[in-house]
């Protein structure tokens, strides 16, 4: 088992147990009239960090891990949205209005789709997630002991939002997780900071982290 350089100390990696898990790269987030920036966020930190998603998923694809991939998103009627949800939002930029990219945070609006560079190969796991956290309510947990998988990968947006809410629901449910730190990004420079610190923190109380390069290179 490749032991990968990570915080706050190497992270025995198992590939007959791993998968790797893409949170929430949807142009909702990543781009300009989408839900992240009607959230008042300026999206452009989020958009560097896809190239550094995409090596990672090939690396994945090329050993053979499962990949899943979530989608933050509500149906059309919004009935799986929480009016205090809906609430957070100025009234014209709310979950459900119309926006350039469609609907804001709506099941099958052009936002809601994961960028192209990014876009889930055939086979690959689809978990449409009403909230933050990735199990919440899903099926994934059932359909990763399907696969065996015990240990998550884990990159997306936004760091503290839903990555660390899907890491900190993996962890309590007893995966092992490793969160890829360039492949990740928060509209905060300051709170990705602060995720990346507190997850590793108390010796790995919610995961480990690493680099991309530094996997790669356990891998090699
Ligand atoms: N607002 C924010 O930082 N994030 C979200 O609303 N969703 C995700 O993190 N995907």
């Amino acid at each position: 088992m490749p032991a990968v350089p990570a915080e706050p100390w190497p992270f025995a990696l198992d590939e007959r147990r791993v998968a790797l898990a893409v949170i929430d790269m949807q142009r909702d987030f990543l781009e300009p009239g989408g839900f992240g920036e009607a959230l008042g966020n300026d999206v452009r930190r989020l958009a560097r960090i896809v190239p550094t998603v995409a090596r990672l998923l090939a690396l994945a694809r090329t050993r053979g891990w499962p990949v899943l991939h979530t989608r933050e998103g509500h149906l059309p009627d919004l009935s799986d949205c929480p009016p205090a949800k809906r609430r957070r939002g100025d009234p014209p930029l709310r979950i459900g209005e119309p926006g350039p990219m469609g609907r804001l945070l709506v099941r099958g609006e052009p936002g809601w789709e994961i960028v192209p560079e990014l876009a889930p190969a055939p086979g690959e796991i689809l978990v449409d997630k009403p909230g933050k956290g990735m199990f919440c309510p899903t099926d994934v947990e059932d359909r990763l002991a399907g696969l065996g998988v015990r240990q998550l990968v884990f990159a997306g947006v936004t760091t503290e939002v839903c990555v660390q809410t899907s890491m900190r629901e993996a962890n309590d449910r007893g995966f092992e997780c490793l969160l890829v730190r360039d492949a990740t990004a928060s509209y905060f420079a300051e709170f990705e900071a602060a995720t990346l610190a507190m997850i590793t923190s108390q010796g790995a109380i919610v995961g480990w982290t690493t680099t991309l390069a530094e996997l790669e290179e356990a891998l090699r």
